[in-house]
């Protein structure tokens, strides 16, 4: 059997890292895709050379050329600009709405049959344009975001309880990172959830409540550090535990921006929900009843996304 095909759309930080991370796990052979001639073949030529060491077996290509993608399983799509310091997701949005459109129709002509992953921001209302000018069916196109908050989220409660992370798991629904609701109620360590932990004493609501602050700062914190381009370790590894559910058909559950229409009251929106990812793409949206809190928060989410999808579609007719 032939090996599935990885098409990686920007080669910048987070595909270089996807590329290798995808090269280590042997998930397919990779085409590494980017307008910057010779920015994705050296990547891809570098990381083929860790090979012999590593021991794997996958072919890697760098290309400016989308003909390359052509049959892609899955496409990872990173391209565009990242926040500097001082920039919010949002201030990306003209200038990666122009390039959604690009590679949209880029993977309409020659990959029509992938399971797409938007990465690029402003997340929710990328991949929601990144669906519309791909015209692919919106159970074959999500956004990462939700797994990475989520993440977060299991890191910092991990630390603040000193329990393994694995034994953290963490509930998120809504937009990414500002707008991210975390159900902490829904959130546990070993199936205990956070406000029995801190009956126990296990940590206090303001603790709790800082925790969550920072987990919503994450992508602004690391920024901060970095100075020159956002995270990219973390981002790539959640899209590759979300690629690899799709792949080997593993229906994981996981929250990722998804095209909802039914659930939370939503009729054809993008935006952070619990999903199952298997070999059908977005094969399941997880409803649940929320507070009336939690309803709030996510209503805040949806219109701060709509407010973006708005603006997309003032910059593009053909969006309209
Ligand atoms: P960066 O290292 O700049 O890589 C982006 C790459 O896209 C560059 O190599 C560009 O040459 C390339 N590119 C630009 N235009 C095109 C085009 N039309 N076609 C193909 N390639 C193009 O950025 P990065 O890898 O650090 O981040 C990529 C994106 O992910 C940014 O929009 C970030 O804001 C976003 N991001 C999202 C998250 C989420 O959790 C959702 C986290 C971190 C970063």
């Amino acid at each position: 059997m032939a090996r599935p095909k990885i098409a990686l759309i920007g080669a910048g930080m987070i595909g270089g890292t996807l590329a290798h991370m995808a090269a280590m796990k042997e998930l397919g052979d990779i085409i590494l895709f980017d307008i910057a001639e010779g920015i994705p073949e050296g990547k891809a030529l570098d990381i083929a050379e860790s090979g012999p060491s590593e021991g794997f077996d996958v072919k890697l290509k760098g290309t400016q050329d989308y003909a390359d993608i052509a049959g892609a399983d899955v496409c990872i799509v990173t391209a565009g600009v990242p926040r500097k310091p001082g920039m919010s997701r949002d201030d990306l949005l003209g200038i990666n709405l122009k390039v959604m459109k690009a590679v949209g129709e880029g993977i309409k002509a020659n990959a029509p049959d992938a399971f797409v992953i938007c990465i690029t921001n402003p997340l929710d209302a990328m991949v929601w344009a990144l669906r519309e000018f791909s015209g692919l069916p919106h159970n074959k196109v999500c956004g990462m975001a939700g797994v990475l908050d989520s993440a977060r989220f299991r890191h910092f409660l991990a630390e603040e309880f000193k329990v393994s992370m694995r034994d953290v798991t963490a509930f998120v629904l809504g937009g990414h990172g500002d707008t991210m609701v975390p159900l902490t109620r829904y959130s546990t360590v070993a199936g205990i959830p956070l406000p029995d932990l801190i009956k126990m004493g296990w940590t206090t609501q303001d603790r709790l409540d800082a925790i969550v602050q920072r987990t919503r700062d994450g992508g602004a914190e690391i920024v901060g550090l970095l100075k020159s381009g956002s995270a990219y370790y973390a981002p790539a590894t959640s899209a590759i535990e979300m690629a690899i559910s799709y792949l080997k058909d593993q229906k994981r559950v996981l929250p990722c921006a998804a095209h909802v229409d039914g659930a939370y009251g939503l009729d054809g929106f993008y935006v952070g929900v619990p999903t199952v990812i298997g070999a059908g793409g977005i094969e399941r949206v997880i409803d649940i009843t929320l507070t009336k809190d939690e309803q709030a928060m996510f209503n805040k989410s949806v219109d701060a996304v709509k407010g973006l999808v708005k603006a997309c579609k003032e910059i593009d007719s053909t969006l309209a």
